[in-house]
């Protein structure tokens, strides 16, 4: 085929101004968290940033923004879904202001892994994209139970008489306990642990010496119970409209970021040591105790869900739980 000059010179031309079109395909994605900036998890996050930054150059960018005092804990969950920011590290239980069912995230007893296998990913997903206008995109903690850390000591599984600190995550299983609960986001726990204003809270495993809890803390509860859900969640628009390499590029990384996952193993071990040696006391229940203590968790967990949302309860159940 004989082409003229003019006719090649307008194939470069095109093909110039395509790839300018894709040169110009960056997008750059605003990121806060709701948790605190010098915390576990930022910490683990953000070379997860550089990472994602060094290697999608030409295709995205995440630009972190700040942790609470950008935007306080329980607003993060609504600036997703408005559109305020693009992406957030979170917690459902800092969100159930946006749909009750983020919550329900806690009650998961399989991997991450299995969780994307079995089609809980998607099940997430149906609910976050209809009820939250939000992309559920990655679970990137693991296996770090809550407990309750208290000044009180008990020798049964009973909290009659103290106050306690809560977030949804632990509101219904702590008054079943008997507890009086208060609702606080994280940044706000030493201060209430401080003025007497709280006997006690919840917190997982990992993570109470970087608010520097451990110096009003006298008692950790053992067993530990539910599994703590650290998630990126991000504005369902802005996912939508990301170009397939852009999304194809980001979903390549947040697998990674999963992949890193088996990290939280060792921390807890690591952690468990930090607060023998800090002087913070394990209360443990014999073995009948314990499983009691945990089966009634994950009873009244179950309850509460089904009490504010019976279908996806129940679709979720059969997925979250092990078989
Ligand atoms: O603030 C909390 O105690 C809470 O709900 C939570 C959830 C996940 C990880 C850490 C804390």
């Amino acid at each position: 085929m004989k082409i003229s000059i003019l006719e090649r010179t307008a194939i470069m031309l095109a093909a110039a101004t395509l790839s300018c079109a894709a040169a110009a395909q960056e997008t750059t994605l605003r990121l806060v968290s709701a948790f605190a900036e010098n915390g576990i998890y930022v910490q683990r996050l953000q070379p997860w940033i550089q990472k994602v930054n060094a290697e999608g150059k030409g295709v995205l960018q995440i630009n972190f923004i700040g942790g609470p005092k950008a935007i306080p804990t329980f607003e993060v969950g609504n600036a997703v879904k408005t559109g305020v920011v693009d992406m957030a590290l979170s917690t459902g239980a800092f969100y159930t202001n946006v749909m009750p069912e983020a919550d329900f995230l806690k009650l998961t007893q399989v991997s991450v892994a299995e969780q994307r296998r079995n089609g809980a990913f998607d099940a997430i997903n149906k609910v976050w994209n209809e009820k939250g206008n939000m992309q559920y995109l990655a679970r990137m903690v693991e296996n770090q139970p809550f407990h309750i850390y208290t000044n009180k000591k008990i020798d049964k599984p009973d909290l009659a008489g103290q106050k306690i600190r809560i977030t949804p995550v632990y509101r219904d299983f702590f008054q079943a306990l008997n507890a009086n609960v208060i609702t606080t986001p994280p940044g706000e726990v030493y201060t209430a642990l401080e003025r007497g204003v709280v006997d006690g809270y919840g917190w997982p495993i990992g993570g109470i010496f970087d608010l520097n809890w451990q110096e009003k803390t006298k008692y950790r509860v053992d067993p530990g119970f539910y599994d703590a859900e650290v998630s990126l969640i991000m504005n369902l628009p802005a996912y939508r409209k990301l170009t397939q390499p852009q999304r194809d590029y980001l979903q390549k990384q947040l697998l990674a970021l999963e992949a890193q996952n088996t990290f939280w193993n060792k921390y807890t071990l690591d952690e468990v040591a930090r607060q023998d040696k800090a002087g913070i006391q394990a209360i443990k229940f014999d073995a009948a105790t314990s499983k009691a203590f945990v089966d009634k968790a994950y009873q009244v967990g179950w309850a509460s869900a089904e009490k504010q949302s019976p279908d996806i309860a129940a679709r979720f159940k059969a997925l979250f739980s092990r078989k």
